[in-house]
């Protein structure tokens, strides 16, 4: 199946066209509008009055987007957060949704035979295709640490991206180097804005990011030709213009200075505020509290319990430690509506808290994560306006963060 979209012969077919040949039911097209509407509003352009019907009449008449994707130095996470979808066949219909040409985990073919599909689809689609990127780019040694088909990655980068219309750098790797440009930094690891110039190039950071951002700025340029909106960082402002903390369902917690101090404590059990617990959402820009992964509602870090190590954002992520307590450069007022902090909604299960210790332990080392102390004069440094959310108690209104605004 995988290879035989891969090398779809009929490329220049509307997505409609593509649905009806292979057979894709109506209503799961539909089921997938309405996922991609709260995933990426603004970046196809839809709005608050548009049903699902409307989105899947307009986009089912664009012609789908040449892709050619190229791995680098990565782990693959960004191309299995696009096929890991929760709902039976939704891999297949995004894969019927952008016409994918090359792309080195899902084809069939390797060497040479992976090589030539790689030069037929530069050659066939050169000047049209979008190409997107995943994983960093070593400069050390003229880039030797990483090479396809016996080229350096730097050298094919400049190649390939030089003939795209377009370039989409997919994951924290490709965006801004990721983790493998974490200190030591063995291979001085950068993104694709870094050793490409004079291209339009998108970055969606994220370790992994959310497939639905993807989707919406290819399908937008497939649609009219034009990229998003975009931040100082190249991220497109409809996926990354708020902060986590913003639109966090903790946030109720964090305001009324109630915080998890342990792993597997009574306030972990209770879904309090993980920035005790080195959670980096203030400083990080992204959609996560409000655009889940895999369509399943809470299946995002903090929705499990586990902090936001602000995989979105490049002066933090793989550079501040995982638990270390970041300072609050600006206080956000308290969002108009949340859950109230009695409720029980958002209270974190038994499994959901083992899953998290099973999660850290494999990340961190279990020992680390059990002999960790959160310091309390540490942490009141770095509270907001030097106030210390630490009482824990929320007792008291004067050592709220949210207080200090
Ligand atoms: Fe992995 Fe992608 Fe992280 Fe990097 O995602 S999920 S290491 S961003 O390049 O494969
Ligand atoms: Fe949510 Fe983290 Fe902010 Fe707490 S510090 S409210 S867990 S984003
Ligand atoms: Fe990354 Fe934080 Fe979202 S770790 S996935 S930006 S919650």
């Amino acid at each position: 199946m995988l290879n035989s979209l891969v090398a779809s012969a009929k490329t220049l077919e509307s997505i409609d066209e593509r649905l009806l040949r292979c057979g894709i039911s109506r209503r799961s097209f539909l089921v997938f509008c309405s996922t991609l509407m709260i995933a990426a509003p603004y970046g196809l352009a839809i709005t608050d009055k548009m049903r699902p019907e409307d989105v899947a009449a307009g986009l089912g008449r664009v012609v789908r987007p040449s892709i050619i994707w190229l791995h680098f130095q990565d782990c693959t996470g960004c191309t299995e957060s696009l096929l890991q979808t929760s709902h039976p066949d939704f891999g297949d219909l995004i894969l019927n949704v952008i016409s994918l040409e090359y792309h080195e985990t899902l084809m069939a073919g390797s060497g040479l035979q992976a090589r030539q599909a790689l030069d037929e689809a530069v050659q066939k689609h050169a000047g049209n295709f979008v190409l997107v990127v995943e994983g960093s780019i070593p400069r050390k040694d003229q880039g030797i640490y990483m090479k396809l088909a016996g080229r350096p990655a730097l050298e094919v980068l400049a190649d390939i991206g030089g003939k795209a219309a377009a370039v989409v750098a997919i994951g924290s790797c490709a965006s801004w180097g990721g983790i493998p440009s974490a200190d030591p930094d063995p291979t001085e690891a950068v993104g694709v804005a870094d050793v490409l110039t004079g291209k339009a190039i998108v970055n969606i950071p994220g370790c992994p990011p959310n497939p639905y951002t993807l989707l919406g700025v290819l399908l937008q340029y497939a649609a009219d030709k034009t990229l998003p909106e975009m931040d100082d960082q190249h991220r497109p402002k409809f996926a990354f213009d708020r902060d986590i903390h913003e639109h966090c369902p903790r946030r109720a917690h964090f305001d009324a200075g109630n915080f998890v101090k342990q792993y597997g404590d009574e306030g972990h059990r209770e879904g309090w505020c993980l920035y005790e617990m080195g959670c980096k959402g203030p400083d990080t820009h992204a959609g996560c509290s409000t655009r889940h992964f895999n369509e399943i509602p809470d299946v995002w870090p903090i929705g499990i319990g586990a902090p936001c190590i602000g995989c979105t954002e490049k002066s933090v992520a793989f550079k501040v430690p995982m638990f270390e307590v970041v300072k609050l450069h600006t206080i956000a007022a308290p969002p108009t509506s949340y859950a109230p902090i009695t409720t029980t909604r958002g209270t974190i299960s038994p499994l959901a808290t083992g899953l998290v210790g099973i999660g850290v332990g494999a990340l961190a080392g279990a020992g680390y994560v059990a002999s960790r102390k959160f310091s309390k004069v540490e942490d009141d440094e770095s509270a907001p306006g030097s106030e210390p959310p630490t009482s824990g108690s929320g007792s008291d209104s004067d050592t709220k963060p949210g207080a200090s605004a």
